[in-house]
């Protein structure tokens, strides 16, 4: 539901760039049917590091998201905020709900435990388990295969914030070839696809390819 960029707009306005981990807040704001802006970056032109980008996240990456005074970055940070500013989407389970413990951890895994251990493995590298907070990719692959493998979602039918994370990893590392291409990835990665929010947050990110 990306509109015309309109400074006077309190909608989310989100600084994005295409095939890349912004992909995950894209998704999300989809996933909420609620309106909101799109700033498309060049990360090949460097915009992202641009001063005026610099100053609003001086970490100079994307997923950036500016919603009225908060400046947010960090997909999993992103993905959570928005879950719990529009709690009418159902996105994320309430703060009384046995359910929170699993989407908190889940959501921390991906950003926190899978990704350092997809680099690893990207790099060919072994960081010493006593050194690494994260694990091992053998044994992360195992877990996350045993969590998606079960049920439709992370969270047994509720889809949450918590597999717009995880579910983007995955997809990421079966496409790069990353992960095994285990029959739990495979069909995690068939279920997600079928989501029109996702189908709308892709088609986007490929639009922006000419909007930017
Ligand atoms: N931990 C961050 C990582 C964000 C990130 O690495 N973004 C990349 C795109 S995939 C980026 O902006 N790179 C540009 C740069 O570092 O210059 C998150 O999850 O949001």
């Amino acid at each position: 539901m990306a509109q015309g960029a309109s400074p006077a707009a309190p909608s989310p306005r989100l600084f994005h760039a295409r095939r890349s981990r912004s992909f995950r807040a894209l998704w999300m704001l989809e996933e909420l049917a609620v309106p909101y802006q799109i700033d498309y970056l060049d990360l090949g032109k460097g915009e992202q590091k641009a001063p005026g980008f610099l100053a609003i996240n001086p970490s100079g990456k994307v997923p950036t998201l500016l919603d009225g005074d908060v400046v947010i970055s960090e997909s999993g940070a992103i993905c959570a905020y928005l879950a719990d500013r529009y709690p009418a989407a159902r996105l994320a389970p309430h703060l009384d709900s046995p359910a929170r413990g699993a989407y908190l951890k889940w959501l921390f895994y991906a950003a926190g435990c899978m990704e350092p251990a997809l680099t690893d493995h990207a790099l060919k590298r072994a960081t010493p388990p006593a050194q690494s907070a994260w694990g091992e990719y053998d044994a992360m692959v195992v877990i996350v295969a045993g969590a998606v493998g079960r049920d439709r979602y992370l969270l047994g039918d509720w889809f949450t914030a918590a597999d717009v994370m995880v579910g983007s990893i995955v997809r990421f590392g079966l496409a790069m070839k990353l992960l095994p291409p285990r029959d739990e990835f495979a069909g995690y990665v068939e279920r997600l696809a079928q989501r029109p929010a996702f189908q709308q947050a892709l088609a986007s990110d490929m639009a922006s390819r000419t909007a930017q």
